[in-house]
């Protein structure tokens, strides 16, 4: 907030008797005008929650490679929007899914299957409460499969980016 200006004292400038009016004292306008226009409102896409995951080679796998994922979450909707990428896998991925639930490192079936697994996968998906509550709790990975690693090549546990 900006501080005002503060006025300097007249009083003391009053020596010369008679001669002028007393000096106008200004008053700065600071009466702020309510002429913003109102938000539009949005209450519900701020509660939308974003996700991530790095994937790297699952435990015992050899691969050189990477990817990530980009994930939104829509509580009120159950929509899950997701963006996965990958490179540099030892061939081409045969399948792609979102596996739960499951702690790090660990395995579990496919949640939500893609419905492409070439990179960039994007996509959506309406969660089951149970499968919602799985994601917010960090129980999901996204698994990339190649033929030479059919469990799969890369993995990433989805966790909030909060
Ligand atoms: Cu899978």
């Amino acid at each position: 907030m900006k501080t005002l200006v503060m006025i300097s004292a007249v009083a003391a400038a009053v020596a010369m008797v008679g001669c002028t009016k007393a000096p106008e004292v200004q008053t700065p306008d600071v009466q702020v005008t309510d002429t913003q226009t109102p938000a539009v409102p949005e209450a519900k896409a701020s509660t939308t929650v974003s996700y991530t995951a790095i994937l790297a080679p699952g435990k015992g796998i050899t691969s050189s490679g990477s990817g990530s994922a980009e994930l939104m979450y829509d509580p009120n909707t159950n929509i899950l929007t997701y963006t996965v990428t990958y490179k540099d896998l030892t061939g081409p991925a045969t399948a792609a899914h979102i596996h739960g639930p499951a702690a790090p490192g660990e395995d579990a079936g496919v949640v939500i299957p893609f419905a492409s697994a070439a990179s960039p996968i994007t996509g959506t998906a309406v969660l089951t409460d149970v499968q919602a509550d799985d994601l917010v709790l960090g129980h999901d990975y996204v698994n990339i499969h190649t033929a030479a690693n059919p469990g799969g090549e890369i993995r990433g546990q989805i966790l909030s980016t909060k």
